[in-house]
């Protein structure tokens, strides 16, 4: 089909800080509507402050490249502490195909806050999955993953699904997407992620064979630093390509995975 496709985002700042962004693809343009207002409402009640400039941007974006996606599966085993959730992060890392090094490295850059000035990237980190060189084009910018969503009723039966695991809140239907994005492109092994915002200290490992592994806890109450590694195959072909592939290709998931949760003994 090349229905036409409209690209929704939303970003939001503080004193020249990023607050917040969100994004939607859409084929009914009587959905736009809807959907500026609830970013909106979000921009503008965010924990960490109230918005003062939110930018509202819609694209109309060809069909013809769309890709249609899975999500993937989520699963999820308790941890006691933060700790613990770095282990974890670690070990599930070296599972899908990441060195000990670029495990410990990535972990470390997030923890430290991985912009050049110690805060949080905008984007993500892109990082050999061997070496563990960095390799995105800007360490304040990183890679922005964009165009990407959930059809209407793929939403509606992962939101169901979700609020019967007591897992149905933005992040993580947020998160699902993008990860399902990242791992689809070629030549990812993992993702590594955890929340910049202050609240909100959970985050996820992900990979193409275990799926989107979330763990409960990967950050201090309180902590601000955050952010995303994506792990390549050492001598990847092409990186623009690769790049090109996560910030501009339209990716539009139509199939729902799995949820599954161990409960805390
Ligand atoms: N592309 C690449 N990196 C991004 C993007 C993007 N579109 N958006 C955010 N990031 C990076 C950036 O460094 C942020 O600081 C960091 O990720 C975290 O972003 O419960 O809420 O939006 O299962 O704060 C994961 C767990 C929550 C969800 C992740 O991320 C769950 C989250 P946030
Ligand atoms: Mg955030």
């Amino acid at each position: 089909m090349s229905e036409k496709l409209l690209s929704i985002r939303m970003h939001a700042s503080l004193d020249g800080r990023h607050l917040s962004g969100a994004e939607r693809l859409v084929t009914q343009p009587a959905a736009v509507e809807e959907q500026l207002l609830g970013m909106l409402q979000r921009a503008l009640c965010h924990p960490r402050g109230r918005a003062d400039r939110i930018s509202l941007q819609v694209d109309e974006i060809p069909g013809a490249e769309r890709v249609a996606g899975r999500l993937l599966d989520l699963s999820e085993a308790p941890v006691a502490s933060w700790q613990q959730g770095r282990r974890q992060a670690r070990q599930l890392l070296t599972e899908a195909g990441v060195s000990r090094q670029a495990a410990d490295r990535s972990l470390a850059a997030l923890a430290n806050g991985a912009a050049p000035d110690g805060s949080s990237m905008r984007g993500a980190m892109l990082v050999d999955a061997r070496s563990g060189a960095r390799l995105e084009p800007d360490r304040a910018r990183g890679i922005r993953v964009s165009r990407m969503d959930l059809t209407p009723a793929a939403r509606t039966r992962l939101r169901q699904l979700l609020a019967a695991h007591g897992l149905d809140n933005p992040h993580v239907i947020e998160a699902l997407i993008l990860a399902s994005k990242v791992i689809s492109a070629p030549g990812m092994v993992a993702e590594l992620c955890w929340s910049d915002d202050p609240d909100y200290q959970a985050g996820y490992v992900a990979s193409a064979a275990a799926g989107y592994r979330r763990i409960t806890l990967l950050k201090p109450a309180g902590e601000e630093r955050g952010g995303r590694a994506f792990f390549v195959r050492p001598g990847v072909a092409k990186l623009a390509d690769l790049i090109r592939y996560l910030e501009r290709t339209p990716f539009l998931i139509d199939r729902i995975g799995t949820i599954s949760r161990e409960l805390q003994r």
